[in-house]
C-alpha cells in the first residue's frame, strides 16, 4: 500500500494538496470503450471473468484519471452466491425470479458455502492489482444488508421498495435473521477482498434512504455498524447509506473512515451533522455533469470550498450516468486536479 495515495491519506484524515476524487459507477455505459465489451460478453460474464473485470476496472483510470479504481464487479454477487438466481435484464436491470420472504427460504440460503462462489472476485482483484502497478488504489465493495434485502425480498429495482419494507415491518424477527444472514456473509466477503489486495472497502446503502430515522436504527445501522467494526482493523472503511442524512452524526464515531452523502445536503449542513469528525465523500449531483464545462469547473471549485479540501473525498452524490459526455466527466476529474484555494 502506497501511503502518499490520496484517497488513503484522506481517509486517514493526513493533510493533503488537494482533494482526491473519483465516480461511483465510473466504469460504465457513458464510456465507448465500455459499450464495445458490453456488446460482446453478457453482464455477468463481465463481472465474472477476472480479465475483463480488470479491463474494466481501469479504463475510467486511463481515460478519466480517477484517483482511485473501483473494481468492477456488483452487489447482487451476494445473493447469488448465497444460491439465489440473478438476472441482469437490458434495459430493465437486475432480476431474481425466486424471492427470499419466508423462514424456510431464509434457511435454506448458503451462507458458509457462499464465499466459494466468490473466487473470481478475489482472482480480479488480484489481477487488477498487478495491473495498476500502484497507480492509484483499488476500493473494494459490497452492499449494506438493508439494501440487498430490498433486491432479495422485492426480486428487481423498485423506487419505493414497499414490499421489502413491508416485510421487514410485518416480520421484523425474519428480516433480522436475513440481515444478519447478509451481514456474516458480507463481512467474509470484504475480508477476503482486502486480504486478496483491496485498499479499502465501499458499503452502499442505496437505498437506505427509504427508512425513517427509527426504522433505520432497527434494519439497516446495526448491520453497518458490524461490518465497519469487522472491517476497520484491515483496511479504512466507507459507508455510503444514500439519504439517510439523519444518520451522519452516529455514524460519524463510528469504526468507519469516511461518510458518503448525496445532493440533498449541503456541504456546510454535512460537515455540521458531523462535527468535522470524519471524512466525507461526495456530492456533485450527476445530472449537473450535463452543464457546459465551464459550469461543471465552476460548481467543482465551490463543492470544494464549501467542504474544505481536508478530510475530503469528491465524487458523484451518487452513480454517473449513461448519457454523460465523457469529456465532462473527464472535466470533473480535471477541476479537481487543478484546484487551488488561492
Ligand atoms: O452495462 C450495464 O448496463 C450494466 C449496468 C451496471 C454496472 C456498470 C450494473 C447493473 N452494475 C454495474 C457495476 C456496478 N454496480 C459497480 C461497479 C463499480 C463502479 O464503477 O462504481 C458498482 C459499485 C455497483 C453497485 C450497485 N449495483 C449498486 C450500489 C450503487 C448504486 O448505484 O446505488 C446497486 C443498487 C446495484 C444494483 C444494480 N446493478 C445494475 C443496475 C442497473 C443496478 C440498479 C438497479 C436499480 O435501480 O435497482
Amino acid at each position: 500500500m502506497n501511503s502518499t495515495h490520496l484517497l488513503l491519506k484522506a481517509l486517514k484524515g493526513e493533510e493533503v494538496e488537494r482533494p482526491p476524487v473519483w465516480m461511483m459507477r465510473q466504469a460504465g455505459r457513458y464510456l465507448p470503450e465500455y459499450m464495445v465489451l458490453r456488446r460482446k460478453y453478457d453482464f455477468f460474464t463481465r463481472v465474472q471473468t477476472p480479465e475483463l473485470a480488470c479491463e474494466i476496472t481501469l479504463q475510467p483510470i486511463d481515460i478519466i484519471g480517477s484517483d482511485a479504481a473501483i473494481l468492477f464487479s456488483d452487489i447482487l454477487v451476494i445473493p447469488q452466491a448465497m444460491g439465489l438466481e440473478v438476472q441482469m435484464v437490458e434495459s430493465k436491470g437486475p432480476f431474481l425470479p425466486r424471492t427470499t420472504t419466508t423462514k424456510s427460504e431464509i434457511e435454506a440460503l448458503n451462507a458458509t458455502t457462499a464465499d466459494d462462489h466468490l473466487q473470481y472476485v478475489y482472482d480480479a482483484i488480484s489481477l487488477t492489482k498487478k495491473e495498476l502497478n500502484n497507480r492509484v488504489p483499488l476500493i473494494g465493495f459490497a452492499g449494506a444488508p438493508f439494501t440487498i434485502l430490498c433486491y432479495m425480498v422485492e426480486g428487481k429495482g423498485s423506487k419505493a421498495f414497499d414490499k421489502a419494507k413491508q416485510f421487514c415491518f410485518s416480520e421484523p424477527k425474519l428480516a433480522q435473521s436475513l440481515l444478519q444472514k447478509i451481514t456474516d456473509v458480507t463481512i467474509a466477503y470484504l475480508k477476503r477482498q482486502v486480504q486478496a489486495g483491496v485498499d479499502c472497502v465501499q458499503v452502499f446503502d442505496s437505498w437506505s434512504g427509504l427508512l425513517s430515522k427509527a426504522d433505520f436504527e432497527i434494519f439497516a445501522k446495526p448491520y453497518l455498524v458490524q461490518i465497519s467494526d469487522a472491517l476497520s482493523p484491515l483496511a479504512p472503511v466507507i459507508l455510503f447509506p444514500k439519504g439517510s442524512w439523519y444518520a451522519l452524526e452516529d455514524l460519524s464515531t463510528s469504526s468507519a473512515s469516511g461518510l458518503g452523502v448525496d445532493w440533498c445536503l449541503t456541504p456546510k449542513q454535512a460537515r455540521t451533522l458531523t462535527n468535522n469528525n470524519i471524512t466525507l465523500q461526495g456530492n456533485f449531483d450527476p445530472n449537473h455533469l450535463l452543464k457546459p464545462i465551464h459550469e461543471i469547473q465552476k460548481e467543482v471549485k465551490e463543492m470544494i470550498d464549501a467542504f474544505g479540501p481536508q478530510k475530503y473525498i469528491v465524487n458523484l452524490g451518487h452513480g454517473i450516468l449513461p448519457n454523460i459526455p465523457v469529456e465532462h466527466a473527464k472535466a470533473f476529474v480535471d477541476a479537481v486536479k487543478n484546484y487551488s484555494n488561492l
